[in-house]
């Protein structure tokens, strides 16, 4: 039995016993011809039926087995099923012999989206059932598999219906009209709320103490129309109140907010917290439920255990699949033992590119340990974090980071392999790095790591995930010799090879096209900034005058201060020149130009300040348009101001405009959402992802604290959003689903701004 259907098996099972699903209203009628009203048009069976008494009748043969289809009834013609929307079929039914048959909505060569048994009776029984997609299945049909009853029996059908999720009631929930960073507030640190409000004029603030007492008060600023959420807006500044203490409030009129602490301790538990999250999307290792609470507690995950295929000896893609994908046929004819690693995102995959940028953050925070007046010990040394490797005398912010290097060194191409095929051309791809790899078809919410039945498979190398490689293994090789000389001295060496390769083949692009089939995209089509970066780490590593070279040739060494930081939109996975120059000004080196470097952080800061300080800009946040995952954006800008105040003689200036910007993942924001798991009052409940996908199964946890969604997304399109986010203003094009894919996943890159913000944040 596959623990993958699990979900659906105790759906079944509420089918066959008394109890039917709440009713789902509405919606257009799927099934044509249901209730046989119009005899057998749109069925068609084996062997062939009658109507009698409204439902289609058959008299099925003893024998065969369950899921076979010697016996069966479909519809004739097809429709279309969405992934990750929910559907809800309603049949009844009745056998003169009671058994078991199975109800599909077949979609070959992929697994069927609704597989369910239904226990038939003598007496007509209602069955009801709901399911959520795994895959697009654009042509499907609905059949009852009738194969296997003990003795011939009489099967009769009637009232079938089914239809999609009736969201026509759901309304956007804002929240308390005054928006509060819902974790709090740092006593020496910016206090600054916002109120919607149509009153422009100044109005009277409250501050009450968690016993009802008045702390402070003052009078709001209006702020006239804030762009992103088309609120008009008024802010609270209460800076000035510094007193220590739980259960915060303010108050305007007759709205009051959330609950807050002020407190110099705000940021240490999500600090840990956020780390957490890395470790239970690790793959390949048993999590410890003794570490994070029994209900995390899982099994390793694609250790190649039945029914695991992978990740033990992960071959590369079948022509068949890769042909969809790159439109050629590539391959390759080795496999790779690709264990470890974490877990991209919502999915199970593994990518090479969203894991450089993941790791890196993650070394970042420990590497700015070294060059400021912080004592990594604190908060993020070894035996601080809720990890397998505490005590092992290594900060355990390098263990979870090596956990993910392991797998990315595993995913370079062999040395002297075969040459693999790229735009009709055999090319040597050694020492290159996979882009991915994952399933070759989606799998449903939820599953568990180590029930997943799919084929794994290697997708083909590509220059960004190699450059990525380069990048990481090179701040790998200059943070560990003090802990494990010899796991630095493998990263140089994969470091310096996957440079090399990437200079052999500097144009293997990941395309657009391969997506869908179990896993994302992540193309890229500009990978200077990989270049640059993949530069700048084995220059700060090794000091070595050919990648200085190569990194002051690079069109970044000359781009401005907007294009190199990707000021507004932040940087993120595809563009990611900003992380080496923030190291190349952060890291000591011999660098020529290392003022201009750190001015140009500097600079970024301020244009970043500029955009916080706008008059249109109601909520503090560094962002001026909503993309996908818009929370990392937002958080990897608050970087680059918290990078610039360590580097600036008015250092006071970036730190206020940093804690003030990380104000809007906790709630200042116009849904007063706080995008992280069980920090704040209204905090993100039902994130996508495939080990927390609570929402639609009792049997998996909702994500645990310090997980957070990546938010608002002004190009929403998921079956939720398609649903229920038309026409909103970018900044609250949000839905707190667990099918809303664009506005609601986790990520690991995502994970990592908000670890290496916070980490920043504690020692504040
Ligand atoms: C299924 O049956 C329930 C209970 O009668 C009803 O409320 C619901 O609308 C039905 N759904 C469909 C898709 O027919
Ligand atoms: C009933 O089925 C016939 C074909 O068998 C079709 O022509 C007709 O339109 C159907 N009527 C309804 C009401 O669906
Ligand atoms: C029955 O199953 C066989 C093998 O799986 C398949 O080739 C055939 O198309 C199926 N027939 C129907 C009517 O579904
Ligand atoms: C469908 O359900 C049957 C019965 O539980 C099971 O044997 C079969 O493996 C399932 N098929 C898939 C593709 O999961
Ligand atoms: C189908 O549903 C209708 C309306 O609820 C009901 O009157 C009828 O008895 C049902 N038919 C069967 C065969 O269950
Ligand atoms: C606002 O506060 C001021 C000063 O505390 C007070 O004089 C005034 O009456 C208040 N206004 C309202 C509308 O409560
Ligand atoms: C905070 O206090 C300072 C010094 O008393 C004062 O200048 C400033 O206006 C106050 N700020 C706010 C927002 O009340
Ligand atoms: C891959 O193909 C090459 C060339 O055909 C051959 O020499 C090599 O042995 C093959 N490797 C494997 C693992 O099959
Ligand atoms: C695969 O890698 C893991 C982790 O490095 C290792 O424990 C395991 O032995 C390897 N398996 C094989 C077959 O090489
Ligand atoms: C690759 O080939 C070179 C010669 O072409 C050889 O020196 C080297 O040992 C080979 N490396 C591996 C890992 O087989
Ligand atoms: C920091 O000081 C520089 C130089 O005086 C100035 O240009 C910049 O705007 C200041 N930045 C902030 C955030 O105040
Ligand atoms: C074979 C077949 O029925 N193909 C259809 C699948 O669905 C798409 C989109 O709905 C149709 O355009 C095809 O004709
Ligand atoms: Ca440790
Ligand atoms: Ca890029």
């Amino acid at each position: 039995m596959k623990h993958a259907i699990l979900p659906f098996l105790s759906l079944a099972a509420l089918a066959v016993g008394q109890v039917t699903p709440p009713p789902i209203p509405g919606t257009p009628q799927i099934i044509q011809n249901g209730n046989f009203a119009n005899g057998t048009t749109g069925w068609q069976s084996s062997p062939p039926g009658t109507i009698m008494n409204g439902m289609y009748c058959m008299n099925v043969p003893a024998g065969g087995s369950l899921g076979s289809n010697t016996s069966y009834l479909t519809t004739t013609y097809q429709f279309l099923e969405t992934k990750n929307d929910v559907y809800t079929l309603n049949f009844t039914a009745s056998s003169s012999v009671g058994y078991d048959i199975l109800v599909q909505t077949p979609d070959p060569p992929l697994d069927p989206n609704l597989n369910m048994t239904a226990a038939l009776t003598t007496s007509p029984y209602p069955f009801s059932m709901t399911f959520s997609p795994a895959n697009q299945a654009p042509n499907t049909t609905l059949e009852f598999l009738l194969t296997g009853p003990p003795r011939a029996a009489t099967v009769c059908i009637g009232n079938v219906s089914m239809k999609r999720i009736d969201r026509s009631a759901w309304r956007q929930d804002y929240g308390s009209a005054i928006k509060v960073n819902q974790l709090g507030y740092l006593p020496n640190g910016p206090k600054v709320a916002t109120f919607v409000t149509t009153n422009i004029a100044p109005m009277n603030w409250t501050l009450y103490g968690n016993t009802g007492a008045v702390s402070a008060s003052g009078r709001t600023r209006p702020r006239g129309l804030d762009i992103a959420s088309s609120q008009t807006v008024a802010t609270i500044d209460f800076s000035n109140f510094t007193t220590e203490g739980t259960g915060y409030t303010l108050s305007v009129d007759d709205s009051t907010s959330y609950p807050f602490s002020i407190s110099s301790s705000l940021y240490e538990s999500l600090r840990a917290d956020s780390l957490r999250f890395f470790y239970q999307q690790r793959s390949g290792i048993a999590i410890d439920g003794n570490l994070v609470g029994s209900q995390y507690a899982r099994a390793a995950g694609h250790v190649q255990i039945p029914p695991n295929q992978g990740d033990v000896a992960v071959p590369c893609q079948l022509v068949n699949e890769s042909l969809i994908a790159y439109l050629e046929p590539w391959t390759c004819n080795y496999t790779l033992n690709v264990t470890q690693g974490w877990y991209d995102a919502g999915d199970q995959g593994k990518y090479v590119v969203n894991g450089g940028i993941s790791v890196a953050q993650l070394m970042m925070v420990y590497e700015r340990t070294l060059y400021t007046n912080t004592n990594v010990s604190s908060g993020l040394g070894d035996g601080s974090l809720r990890l397998p490797e505490r005590n092992n005398g290594i900060p355990d912010i390098l263990d979870e980071a090596r956990w993910e290097l392991e797998f990315m060194l595993k995913m370079q191409v062999p040395a002297n392999s075969t040459r693999q095929l790229f735009n009709g051309s055999m090319v040597d791809m050694s020492g290159m790095a996979h882009h991915k790899m994952h399933d070759n078809q989606w799998t449903p919410l939820p599953t568990d790591p180590s029930q997943d039945p799919k084929r794994r498979e290697l997708h083909r190398p590509s220059t960004a995930a190699t450059l990525n490689l380069a990048a990481a293994a090179a701040m790998a090789a200059r943070l560990f010799p003090a802990f494990d000389a010899t796991f630095a001295a493998r990263c140089l060496a994969a470091a310096e090879t996957a440079y090399a390769a990437a200079k052999q083949n500097p144009a293997i692009l990941a395309p657009g096209t391969d997506w869908d089939q179990g896993g994302g995209a992540y193309n890229d089509n500009d990978v200077s900034d990989e270049f640059y970066w993949a530069a700048a780490e084995l220059y700060l590593t090794t000091s070595g005058q050919q990648y200085l070279d190569d990194l002051k040739a690079n069109r970044y060494a000359t781009a401005n201060v907007s294009t190199l930081f990707s000021v507004p939109s932040g940087f993120s996975w595809g563009s990611v020149a900003a992380l080496a120059q923030m190291d190349l000004a952060t890291v000591p080196s011999n660098v020529s130009n290392h003022s201009a470097i750190v001015q140009s952080v500097l600079t970024a800061a301020d244009m970043l300040v500029a955009v916080q300080q706008n008059s249109s800009n109601g909520y503090g946040v560094f962002l001026t348009t909503w993309p996908w995952g818009s929370n990392s954006n937002a958080l990897n800008n608050v970087q680059v101001v918290a990078t610039a105040a360590s580097l600036a003689t008015n250092s006071t200036a970036y730190r206020t405009a940093a804690l003030a910007g990380i104000d809007y993942v906790l709630g200042r924001n116009a849904l007063a959402q706080s995008y992280i798991r069980t920090y704040g009052t209204k905090n993100t409940q039902n994130v996508h992802s495939r080990l927390y996908a609570h929402e639609l199964s009792d049997l998996v946890p909702q994500a645990p604290p310090g997980a957070m969604s990546g938010g608002a997304n002004q190009a929403a399109s998921d079956p939720p959003a398609d649903d229920v986010l038309q026409g909103c203003a970018p900044m609250t094009c949000y839905v707190d689903d667990v099918n809303s894919y664009s506005t609601n996943e986790v990520a690991i890159n995502w994970g990592s701004a908000l670890t290496w913000v916070v980490s920043w944040a504690a020692g504040q």
